[in-house]
């Protein structure tokens, strides 16, 4: 089972300008061969499918706990790509006056047409996400090559997106990811080097991606995300550190596991686009009914949930200043 919190990975910036464009190369992260619904399903599956797991202890717990992680990082993606959707200046934008024309020809129409600017299980081409994508053969060494080499891909995919989008959203996104992905990457290497003695970084010393020259991962690594391995359950998944441990083969620092998740950073509440009825043409209505039901239920007048900004206070803000 999964336990949920409401909160994101890391702090992504508030929505400013649209960047369609930018929004339709993100989804490389997502759907993409390499992106996060790949590494999230194929340790999910490995974790499922894994026999023997008490003997092999260490290793299932790697797989299955890194899995819980991945789901967190396929929540940030699509969190970016709908921040980057979001025009914060339109929340009273109604349909039929066309607003969604100056989109044409920009990035992925679904994002307009299919969806409501929100993030779909495609990759950068609009391709969907595909089940073929999951390696999980049932052999352990073989799985774990695969989820090396898989990390070591989708490295390589975060630094193209980050050079490729500017939008402060991408590249806080890509800052986080690459760092975390480079966690991932190593304790894999250190699984494989404890079952077979190779040495994988020596072995396949790539991507050489420098995140201590790159602003947005430098934060991250201050912090010291770049060798903890945060366990992501309440009382399960003990034995990771008998794999996850050492020096990092960059820094030489010692790699640690700590009891997680991380504290995380709490989502902006993405104002209502009424232009795509999300999430409706008069989303006030729903707001309304939503208030009445909470008053019934006893619930607080004010939402128990917590956000980063209220969306509702993008269109309060455009109220103050529209005559
Ligand atoms: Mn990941």
């Amino acid at each position: 089972m999964i336990q949920r919190i409401d909160r994101l990975g890391v702090e992504l910036p508030p929505p400013s300008e649209p960047d369609p464009a930018g929004a339709a190369a993100v989804q490389e992260l997502m759907g993409g061969r390499f992106g996060e619904m790949s590494t999230f399903m194929n340790y999910t599956f490995q974790s499922f499918n894994f026999r023997g797991r008490q003997a092999a202890r260490p290793f299932y717990d790697l797989i299955a706990n890194i899995a819980a992680e991945e789901f967190g990082h396929i929540e940030v993606v699509a969190a970016a790509i709908n921040t980057m959707l979001t025009d914060p200046a339109n929340v009273d934008a109604h349909a039929p006056d066309a607003t969604l024309a100056k989109y044409k020809g920009i990035g992925n129409p679904q994002h307009f047409l299919q969806g409501g600017k929100g993030a779909l299980p495609q990759d950068s081409n609009g391709k969907p996400w595909n089940g073929e994508y999951v390696f999980s053969s049932g052999d352990l060494v073989e799985d774990l090559t695969h989820n090396y080499f898989l990390e070591t891909g989708a490295r390589n995919g975060k630094l193209k997106v980050y050079q490729m989008v500017e939008h402060p959203a991408a590249r806080a996104l890509t800052g986080y990811l690459l760092v975390r992905g480079g966690v991932h990457q190593i304790a894999y290497a250190r699984a494989l080097e404890k079952l077979t003695g190779v040495d994988m970084m020596k072995a396949f010393p790539a991507p050489r991606i420098p995140t201590a020259k790159i602003p947005e991962c430098r934060p991250h690594i201050e912090k010291g995300l770049h060798r903890i391995l945060y366990r992501f359950s309440p009382a399960d998944y003990q034995e990771i550190g008998a794999v996850f441990n050492g020096p990092h083969p960059e820094t030489g620092e010692d790699l640690v596991v700590e009891q997680g998740p991380p504290e995380g950073a709490l989502p902006h509440d993405l104002p209502p686009q009424p232009d795509v009825f999300a999430p409706d043409y008069a989303p006030q209505d729903i707001a309304e009914i939503a208030q009445r039901l909470r008053k019934a239920a006893g619930l607080p007048d004010e939402p128990t949930g917590q956000v980063a900004t209220d969306g509702s206070r993008f269109s309060k803000l455009k109220d103050a200043v529209t005559p």
